[in-house]
């Protein structure tokens, strides 16, 4: 068979824009494609909700490709060993209670297994603001990652959703957005991101599951944003939490929908 370029570009082009179409409106959002946002997105999809994960980054994974501090394995507690059974993640017993696991391999499958379940994700976009009416978040600001890493002077596109998972981990950008823009106060004892502590993983890992809650209507918080956003520690290279935090994220937005 002859190949034609043009289909080539055609096929591409077509189905992509089908598939951002089909994005326009959501029932959840989710920003940020690390540990913490595949994993909500794996378990909403599996529950046929309607799920699109927005990544700033060609990569997907955020900070777990690299383990801790670029030796690419991750430790991982008993309860999070569960679901890197169900992403078919292989685990090895370093001690009793600790297990680790290949980072490549595990942002690999968690992503495979979200993507499987039906959840569309979508690289290379930067969201720069979030929709905002009646003191409720109802949408997302899309724009290439180039026109903001270019500096270039171009308005964005804007997505519908029930509700947005803010997923950024450490910098919790959807939060500082709605902090600066719309000055509005969060669901945190201050009112305003209170900012992450130093690393201290027992104790990280377990507030990490409290933390993820609604923080404004509209928008959940999971992952390292949830610590980071009510002032909990980091916990560094262990990622169950993360994990565990994308699935009760999921839960508890199963139960608002
Ligand atoms: O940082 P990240 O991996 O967040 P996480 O799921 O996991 C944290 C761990 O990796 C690690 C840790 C474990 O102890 O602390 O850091 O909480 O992934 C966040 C993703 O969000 C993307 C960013 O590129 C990364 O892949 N991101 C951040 N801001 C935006 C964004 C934005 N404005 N628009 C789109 N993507």
């Amino acid at each position: 068979m002859k190949l034609d370029d043009i289909i080539i570009s055609k096929a591409i082009i077509e189905t992509y824009t089908k598939k951002l179409l089909d994005c326009l409106e959501l029932d959840v959002a989710i920003v940020g494609a690390g540990p913490s946002g595949l994993t909500a997105a794996y378990f909403l999809a599996k529950d046929n909700k309607k799920v699109g994960v927005f990544e700033r980054h060609l990569s997907v994974g955020g900070g777990m490709w690299g383990g801790g501090m670029m030796f690419n394995e991750i430790v991982i507690q008993e309860e999070g060993k569960k679901l890197l059974d169900e992403f078919d993640v292989r685990t090895h017993e370093f001690q009793p209670g600790y297990y680790t696991a290949d980072a490549i391999e595990c942002v690999s499958s968690i992503t495979k297994s979200a993507i499987q379940a039906g959840t569309r994700i979508f690289n290379l976009i930067t969201v720069e603001d979030v929709m905002l009416k009646n003191e409720r978040v109802n949408g997302l600001v899309l724009n290439w990652s180039a026109v903001e890493l270019a500096n270039l002077h171009i308005d964005p596109l804007t997505i519908r959703a029930k509700y947005v998972i803010e997923a950024t981990g450490h910098p919790t950008e959807v939060l500082k957005i709605l902090e600066k823009k719309a000055g509005v106060k969060l669901k945190t004892p201050s009112g305003a991101v209170e900012g992450e502590r130093p690393m201290w993983a027992e104790k990280g890992e377990k507030l990490i599951i409290e933390n993820t809650k609604e923080v404004f209507p509209g928008v959940w918080v999971t992952g390292m944003a949830a610590n980071a956003a009510f002032g909990s520690p980091r916990m560094g290279p262990i990622f169950g939490g993360m994990l565990l935090s994308g699935k009760v994220c999921a839960q508890r937005i199963l139960s608002a929908l």
